[in-house]
Formats: C-alpha cells, sequence, structure tokens
C-alpha cells in the first residue's frame, strides 16, 4: 500500500491538499483537505445588509460574479423585493457569459494538460493536424499554417529549454493516448482559448462596470441606466458591442471547445468508468424570467442514487423543504465542536488541529442535504434541465451522448463532468444572446426600468440566495436585525463537492470518486490530478 500526498494540487483556484491510499494500481481510500481559511463570513457581521455583495464578492477571483449575485439575492429573498425584468435579463446575460470564460478557462487551461501530452505535439504532422481539426469543425482557424506556426513555436520554447508553465507536466505518461496531431490542434486551441476567455470576460466587464468583481448590482436590480439614445451605462453602441463579443465567443465555444470535448472524450472513453463516487445531486433553478424568481428558464431538482427518473424538480428559489434541509456538519472540519447547524444558525469559529485521518483534517465545512453528501456542478445541472424535460438539454445531452458513443448515465464521471461542462457552456453561449435580445426587446417595448430601490427595515429578517454557478449549486444565506447584518453564511459548490467525512463517516464527493480510480505510477499521480480537475476545485470559494 502507499499513501501519496498532493499539496498544493496546481492549475486549480485556491489551496487544495488531497491525500490517497494506493493498493495494486488503485485508490482504496481518499481525503480532500483545504488549506486556507480566511474568515470573510465574520468580517461580514455588524455591517449594513446592502453592501455585503461587495464584501462576499470577494470570496474568490475565479467565480467573479456569482456571489455578488447570491448575496443580493439572499436580502432580496429576506425582504421580498421583487427585481424588474431589465435587472433580470442584465443578470442573465451576467451569468451566462461568466459560465462561458470560466468553462473555457478550466476546459483548456486548468484541465486539458491532464489529457493532452504537449511534448508529442512536436511530433505531429500540421497538415494532418489540419485534416483532423477540419473534420471535426469547420472553424477558420483550423488551417495547417496555423498549426505549424504554433508547433514552431513549441519546439522553440523547448530548444531553449523555456517551456514556462508546460515545464513540469507528466508527458509521456503511460495514460496518456492522444496521437501527435491531436495533442498539437489541443496545443493551438489552448492558445486561441487565452483570447476567447477574455472577450467573454469584456463582455461581463461592459455590463458589470469591471471584471473580475462586477460593480453593478443593488439590492432590487442593477445600476445599469438604459437609454438607447444617449450615453447612459447601456447604449446602442455598448449593445452593438457586446453582440459582436458574445458572437465570437458562442463560435469559439461551439465550433471549437465543444468539437475538441467531444473528440477526447471519444479516444478517452474508459474515462466514463471512472470517478463516479456521490450519485446524489443538487441543482436549483437558474435563468430567471419572472420578477419573482418564481419561473426559471433551468429546473433544479434533487436526484438521490443517480436515478435521474425519479428526480424531485425544484421550480423556484422559495422551496421551503430544500431550504430547511441544507446543513453543515463540522467533526472532520477545522471549527469548534462536531456539530450539524442549518446556515442561518451558522457558526465559523476555527480551531486548527493539524491534519489527523480519522479527525479534523481540513477547513472545508460538510454539506448536507437531508443528512446526504451531494455531487453539484454542470452534471447535476444536465440531469434536473434533462429530468424537468427541458427540450434544448434534452437535444444536446443525447446528441453528445450519441456522438461519444455513451449513455446518460456514463455522465457519472470524471469524463462526464468534462462533458456536462462543455455541453453547459454551449447552452450558456446561446442564452447570452437571447437575453441581450429580449432585453433590447422589453426596452423597446418602453420598460426603461432597471431597479426597484430598497431601504432595509428594522426587525429580523432571513433570506437565502440561491444560485447556479459555474461549479454548481451555491447559497448565501442571511440574518438582518435591525438593519445590521447578524448572521452571514455561505454553501458554496466547491465547499459541497470537496466535503470531508461528516459525523455518519460519509466521504464527500471528491474522496468518494477517488476511491477505484487507476493510478499506474504512485510518483506521478496522474489520475488522482484527471478525476479532481474534473471537478474544477475552487478552494477559495469552498472555504471562504
Ligand atoms: Ni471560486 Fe465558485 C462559487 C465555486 O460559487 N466553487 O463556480 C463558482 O469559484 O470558482
Amino acid at each position: 500500500m502507499a499513501r501519496i500526498t498532493l499539496d498544493p494540487i496546481t492549475r486549480i483556484e485556491g489551496h487544495l491538499r488531497i491525500d490517497a491510499e494506493v493498493n495494486g494500481g488503485v485508490v482504496t481510500n481518499a481525503w480532500s483537505s483545504a488549506q486556507m481559511w480566511r474568515g470573510i463570513e465574520t468580517i461580514l457581521k455588524d455591517r449594513p445588509p446592502q453592501d455585503a455583495w461587495i464584501y462576499a464578492q470577494r470570496f474568490c477571483g475565479v467565480c467573479t460574479t456569482v456571489h455578488a449575485i447570491s448575496s443580493i439575492r439572499s436580502v432580496e429573498h429576506a425582504l421580498k423585493v421583487d427585481v424588474p425584468m431589465n435587472a433580470q435579463y442584465i443578470r442573465n446575460i451576467i451569468m451566462a457569459q461568466h459560465s462561458v470564460q470560466d468553462h473555457i478557462v478550466h476546459f483548456y487551461h486548468l484541465s486539458a494538460l491532464d489529457w493532452v501530452d504537449v511534448v508529442s505535439a512536436l511530433k505531429a504532422d500540421p497538415k494532418k493536424t489540419a485534416q483532423l481539426a477540419q473534420s471535426i469543425s469547420s472553424w477558420p482557424g483550423n488551417s495547417e499554417t496555423e498549426f505549424k506556426a504554433v508547433q514552431q513555436k513549441l519546439k522553440s520554447f523547448v530548444e531553449t529549454g523555456r517551456l514556462g508553465i508546460f515545464a513540469s507536466g507528466y508527458w509521456g505518461h503511460p495514460a496518456m493516448k492522444l496521437p501527435p496531431e491531436a495533442n498539437l490542434m489541443a496545443v493551438a486551441h489552448y492558445l486561441n482559448a487565452l483570447d476567447y476567455q477574455r472577450k467573454a470576460a469584456q463582455a461581463i466587464a461592459i455590463l458589470g462596470g469591471k471584471n473580475p468583481h462586477i460593480q453593478n448590482l443593488c439590492v432590487g436590480g442593477v445600476a445599469t441606466a438604459i437609454n438607447m439614445e444617449n450615453l447612459a451605462t447601456l447604449n446602442m453602441e455598448k449593445i452593438a458591442a457586446l453582440k459582436s463579443l458574445m458572437t465570437e465567443t458562442r463560435e469559439f465555444v461551439q465550433q471549437v471547445y465543444y468539437p475538441d470535448m467531444v473528440a477526447i472524450a471519444s479516444i478517452y472513453k474508459d474515462w466514463f468508468k471512472y470517478g463516479r463516487g456521490v450519485v446524489n445531486y443538487l441543482a436549483v433553478p437558474e435563468m430567471p424570467e419572472d420578477t419573482k424568481n418564481t419561473k426559471f428558464a433551468l429546473p433544479g431538482a434533487i436526484i438521490n442514487g443517480g436515478d435521474i427518473k425519479k428526480a424531485r424538480i425544484i421550480t423556484n428559489h422559495q422551496d421551503l423543504d430544500l431550504i430547511a434541509n441544507i446543513k453543515e456538519n463540522v467533526s472532520h472540519a477545522w471549527y469548534e465542536g462536531n456539530g450539524t447547524l442549518h446556515p442561518w444558525d451558522g457558526e465559523t469559529k476555527p480551531n486548527y488541529t493539524d491534519f489527523q485521518d480519522n479527525g479534523k483534517y481540513t477547513w472545508c465545512k460538510a454539506p448536507r442535504l437531508d443528512g446526504k453528501p451531494v455531487q453539484v456542478g454542470p452534471p447535476a445541472q444536465l440531469f434536473a434541465a434533462y429530468a424537468g424535460g427541458n427540450e434544448k438539454v434534452r437535444k444536446l445531452v443525447d446528441a453528445s451522448c450519441a456522438k461519444i458513443g455513451v449513455g446518460v448515465n456514463d455522465l457519472h464521471s470524471t469524463m462526464g463532468r468534462l462533458g456536462a461542462r462543455a455541453i453547459r457552456a454551449h447552452l450558456m453561449a446561446d442564452y447570452s444572446l437571447e437575453y441581450l435580445d429580449k432585453l433590447v426587446e422589453n426596452v423597446g417595448k418602453g420598460d426603461k426600468v432597471y431597479a426597484n430601490p430598497t431601504e432595509i427595515p428594522k426587525g429580523e429578517y432571513k433570506g437565502v440566495g440561491f444560485h447556479e454557478a459555474p461549479r454548481g449549486t451555491l447559497s448565501h444565506w442571511i440574518v438582518i436585525e435591525n438593519r445590521k447584518i447578524k448572521n452571514y453564511q455561505a454553501v458554496v459548490p466547491s465547499t459541497w463537492n470537496a466535503s470531508p467525512r461528516d459525523d455518519k463517516g460519509q466521504l464527500g464527493p471528491y474522496e468518494a470518486s477517488l476511491v477505484g480510480n487507476p493510478v499506474a505510477q504512485a510518483d506521478k499521480p496522474l489520475e488522482v490530478l484527471r478525476t479532481i480537475h474534473s471537478f474544477d476545485p475552487c478552494i477559495a470559494c469552498a472555504v471562504h
């Protein structure tokens, strides 16, 4: 038996340590440990609720918008504030573009190098690479000249020993299976992806005033003045710029990222067998289409035991069972006590003990839904929409599975998580443009309202702001008393997925997904990285 410790896990956000016991080339036990705590929830106490989103947004710089949205929604939920349609549409575009940006970065810059051998790309024939790329997509960037230029650039880096960020990858590892041409194609698209993720970030900045960390929200709407005729925050010129940026990124997502993902998944089909782990899922409804958060384009769901057919569909953000049944346990986390608390009563009192296999070993709390560990993220959102009968999602999921040659149930896996993210990016790229059209149409009809100005009243109020972020279900929980924040807790996608064991000894999703994972060389545990990266960990979010 070998014990391997990966610390820090790189190509993620935040500080994650993974420990795994390997027996006969297979992982038999695992621990997920978040290594840093900042205490922003405690900083929020006693501040004005209308300012919470500005502070909470600093939980993370990768998911640049989501904590702002959840935080604002928590106050709006507590005070029963309606959000005008223009504000909902603007928020929807920001959320969709942020997902596009985030998923592009995850696939190419954070996870592709687990599957793509950069050094093997040197052996590729650029002409054959162009033929391969053109056989899967008509994207104009897929030319022999382009691939030759990228290969030349790579050669000069290798010859001068300046591989830079590519220097210490597991090149030549026996688990790397792509032919040299597929490797060269992926390396070229890795470089292209840097430009397209920036375009999505620019679109967010046009609407949000700034990216990362948008500045255009307020309780009751957005602070984005809309006037088509003059120099308001959002005018015809800015709308045209948005449309052009979002159209370009949609082309990249649908003609490069998505086909690359399908091609890579088809070659690594065995990875639909690994990384299953926790198959209870949670997704919340997203993309509101009314002013009260009761009607959404995408439904949420609770799925137990991977049984999509028996999903309990969630249609709105006021679902009382869901609100009552989310709790966090700290028996294996570096906080005082061993208890389980509902987030409105949640506590964040640090108690560091060093790493104890059978005791406390992480700063991450263990969220549980009805006492069960739950996986959140793109597969959960797609399963929910699939079960809820969303035609667009059904078509896209079925077509993707057919192209790869797998079934929907194979998506409970390492490769399934990567595939689900590409499908979700495809979907979000469409939503971005659809909501821009809806916004323009609504303003065209004469609706110029973008916020319902809201005073914080005296008295005690409790609210929860749900949001389906790129990594999954996010919720911010606020208790307001006498116009101040009395308590504030965030239960974040990566908190669900990076969760440690709980008081019943149930493993969290990262941990459970590693059990059964192959490891060909214990000193180069590439396969462990594959499964962990498939969740797109953000430990800055998980522990805030
Ligand atoms: Ni940071 Fe996150 C917050 C997480 O909700 N986990 O998806 C978003 O970070 O990336």
